[in-house]
Order: C-alpha cells, then sequence, then structure tokens
C-alpha cells in the first residue's frame, strides 16, 4: 500500500489525477490538502467520502503545523504538489498570492517532507520516498513560429503566475542539488476536460455558449496553445511517480497546436449543430489583449516518452467532444461553481 500526499486535489487536474489513482489500483491511501479557495471543489471528490483510503484536509500548503501533522500522522510515500493560484489572468490583478502558494508554499512542503524523510542529517533518504512538482510550459515564455520547448529551454517566465512557476521548480530543483532530495518536475501544456473552473478558456466558452453570453477573445485569437486531455496528463504524472529518474524534468504535452480562435469556434460550430442553433459565432467579442500574453506554447513530449513509454490516448477531436459533453450533463456543477455552492458546503461540513 502505498501512500499519497496529494495537495489541491479539490482542483481541476488534483480532481482528476486522485479518480485516476483509485481507478486505476484500490491499494493506495490518499491525504488530500487543499484549502479551498475559490478555485477548489469538495464535491469534486464527494463520490470518495466514505472511503477508507481516502482522506480530505483542509489545510493551507504554506501552513508548517498543519503540514507537519500530516507527516506525523501518516507514512507519507509520495508528496504531489498540484495546489497552486493557476489563472495567468489574475496574477496580473494580484500577483502576491501567487508567490504565498506557489513559491512559499512550495517551499514549506519541501523543507517538511526533506525533514521526516531524510535519514540522520545526510544525503541518504527513505526507501521510495518522492516529491513530485506539477508545473507548467508556462516556465519556457514564448515560442516564435517555429520550434517547441525541451527540457533544456531556458526558463524565461513572463507572467507572475508563470514567473512563480518557474520560481517554484528552482527551489525543487535546489532540494536536489543540495540535498539529493527524492524530486522529479513536470512541466505539462494546457489541459482540458471535466471539472475545470470556468474561468479558463475551454470550459469558459462551453458555459457561455449555454447563457448566450459574450465570448471574449483575447487580442487577434492568434495565439496558440497545445491542448492535452486531463487523464493523459494523468497518467504521464502516475509513471513519473513510479519510473521518473530522480532530479529529472519531464516535459508533457499532447502534440495538439491550435489557435484560440481556431478552438473557440470548433465548440461553437459543435453546440450550434448538436446542442443550441440559437449559439453561433455572433457570441464572439475580440477585447484588449491579456498584458504579456505569450504567444505560442508547444511542448516536444519525446524523453517521457522514449525514458517511461508514455504516450496520449484521447485524441483532440474525440476529448473535446467528451468534454463539451460533460458540461452540457453536468450544469448543475456550472452553475454552483459560479456561486461557490460547493466551496460553502465543505466549510460547515469537513474538519480540518
Ligand atoms: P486549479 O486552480 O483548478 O486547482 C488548484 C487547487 O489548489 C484548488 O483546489 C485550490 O483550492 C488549491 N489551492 C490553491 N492554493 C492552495 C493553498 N495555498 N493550499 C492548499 N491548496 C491550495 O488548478 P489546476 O488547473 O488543477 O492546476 C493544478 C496544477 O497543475 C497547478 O500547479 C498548475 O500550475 C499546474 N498546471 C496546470 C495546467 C492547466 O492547464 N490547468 C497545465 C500545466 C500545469
Ligand atoms: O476569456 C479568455 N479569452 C482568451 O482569449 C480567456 C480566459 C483566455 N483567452 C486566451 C488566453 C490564452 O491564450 O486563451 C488562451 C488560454 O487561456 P487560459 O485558459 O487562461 O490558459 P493559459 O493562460 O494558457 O494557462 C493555462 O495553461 C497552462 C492554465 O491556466 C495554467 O494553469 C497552465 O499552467
Amino acid at each position: 500500500m502505498k501512500t499519497y500526499l496529494i495537495t489541491g486535489g479539490c482542483g481541476f487536474i488534483g480532481s482528476n489525477f486522485i479518480k485516476y489513482l483509485f481507478s486505476k489500483q484500490e491499494n493506495v491511501f490518499v491525504i488530500n490538502v487543499d484549502n479551498l479557495t475559490y478555485a477548489g471543489n469538495y464535491s469534486n471528490l464527494q463520490e470518495f467520502d466514505n472511503n477508507k483510503n481516502y482522506v480530505f484536509v483542509r489545510a493551507d500548503i504554506a501552513d508548517k503545523s498543519a503540514i507537519e501533522v500530516i507527516f506525523e500522522k501518516y507514512n507519507i510515500d509520495f508528496l504531489v504538489n498540484f495546489a497552486a493560484e493557476s489563472h495567468v489572468d489574475r496574477s496580473i490583478v494580484d500577483p502576491e498570492t501567487f508567490i504565498k502558494t506557489n513559491v512559499l508554499g512550495t517551499t514549506n512542503l519541501l523543507n517538511i517532507a526533506k525533514k521526516n524523510w531524510m535519514i540522520n542529517n545526510s544525503d541518504q533518504y527513505l526507501e521510495g520516498k518522492k516529491y513530485i512538482q506539477i508545473s507548467t510550459d508556462e516556465v519556457y515564455g514564448s515560442l516564435g513560429k517555429e520550434g517547441l520547448f525541451t527540457e533544456n529551454t531556458p526558463l524565461d517566465p513572463h507572467s507572475p503566475y508563470s514567473a512563480s512557476k518557474a520560481s517554484a521548480d528552482l527551489i525543487v530543483k535546489s532540494f536536489y542539488d543540495t540535498f539529493k532530495m527524492p524530486i522529479n518536475i513536470t512541466r505539462c501544456s494546457n489541459n482540458y476536460g471535466p471539472y475545470q473552473f470556468p474561468e479558463k478558456l475551454i470550459p469558459l466558452v462551453i458555459s457561455n455558449c449555454l447563457n448566450h453570453e459574450n465570448i471574449p477573445i483575447y487580442g487577434d485569437g492568434m495565439n496558440i496553445r497545445d491542448w492535452l486531455f486531463v487523464e493523459d496528463h494523468c497518467s504521464a504524472i502516475d509513471l513519473v511517480i513510479d519510473n521518473g529518474k530522480l532530479g529529472e524534468v519531464y516535459n508533457i504535452g499532447g502534440n495538439n497546436e491550435t489557435t484560440n480562435i481556431e478552438m473557440v469556434k470548433s465548440i461553437i460550430n459543435y453546440i450550434n449543430k448538436n446542442v443550441d442553433e440559437n449559439v453561433d459565432e455572433n457570441l464572439i467579442r475580440y477585447v484588449s489583449d491579456r498584458k504579456g500574453h505569450d504567444r505560442r506554447y508547444g511542448i516536444d513530449a519525446s524523453k517521457i516518452k522514449a525514458d517511461l513509454g508514455w504516450s496520449p490516448l484521447t485524441q483532440y477531436s474525440k476529448g473535446i467532444i467528451q468534454t463539451i459533453n460533460w458540461y452540457l450533463d453536468n450544469t448543475d456543477w456550472l452553475d454552483e461553481i459560479k456561486n461557490g455552492k460547493y466551496r460553502k458546503l465543505a466549510e460547515k461540513e469537513v474538519c480540518s
């Protein structure tokens, strides 16, 4: 039985990852630490309420005593850090919150994991322990028309969000270089799928289509993102946890680049044909560009493919339809997430 401390498990990718873990093997114990910010939804994992191998703890990853108590109580094998402030637009308005969680929170987790896993202040660690930092392709900055990000591309973040993630990556790396702490860092491209907060482009477009609201396109709509179905991200992380070589960074991506406007139009057209003929491209509104807007992301995932045998299973054309249909089937989730009902429920009912 392996014990996973998952942080940020009530968010988009974390909740998909916990579902993935339990679907793949029953022989796991999961402690989900999440402080339920606006982006965290306790209800995403309510199906595990009565699972004896699942524990939810409401805590901030930057809270020393809360994290220490968890390490005292449980014999943690893997710490997988998903917890983060994750929205670029919010980081432009309020950078400090991003530094607190993404940089100081990560440092706190590293310090406490090191203290608990290191043997007698040496470079030796208890067998089988590992810290995995869930990072992003945004740390590499922006690409021109040609080329892809490899693990050796220099870090060149532009937004306070990506700068905070790059800072965290460097702190994680420093714990490997200085203390030989067992770590991996993963850097993934844009994810899409169920349970994504509707401030991010894909669920925002679906939600606005359903409500006949305008769809804001930043700048000329020609920025390019490399989309990966969230379950394929989860399978890659799972492989890195089990087989990633200590100290290594692994890029993860779907080799599926598209311009924002092309992607938005394809969603609108699918909804027009299959759901509501009153939804059409007239909803699109070109608005001022995001400050510091990265033009193009594209991941070279050849290292994780060659070294760990990973490959994505979901084609974008199928994954996007599956995703649109998930939001259509879960309009209650969309409505209630917007008014924060699930978070309020958790505040009342969940112990910390
Ligand atoms: P999200 O915003 O949906 O979820 C973040 C979760 O972390 C929420 O449940 C929130 O409550 C929790 N959280 C925030 N601050 C916390 C704190 N101080 N203490 C405890 N919990 C806290 O984010 P996501 O899209 O699921 O992203 C998860 C991770 O993956 C992030 O680290 C992000 O940088 C990275 N990532 C995301 C994408 C993407 O496309 N969404 C791509 C690559 C990497
Ligand atoms: O209303 C919008 N209009 C628009 O044109 C929004 C919300 C976004 N956009 C553009 C900006 C980006 O070019 O769409 C693209 C995607 O935007 P987001 O969904 O905000 O994602 P992005 O900024 O690319 O970052 C995402 O992927 C990498 C996640 O939010 C990050 O957490 C992850 O690290």
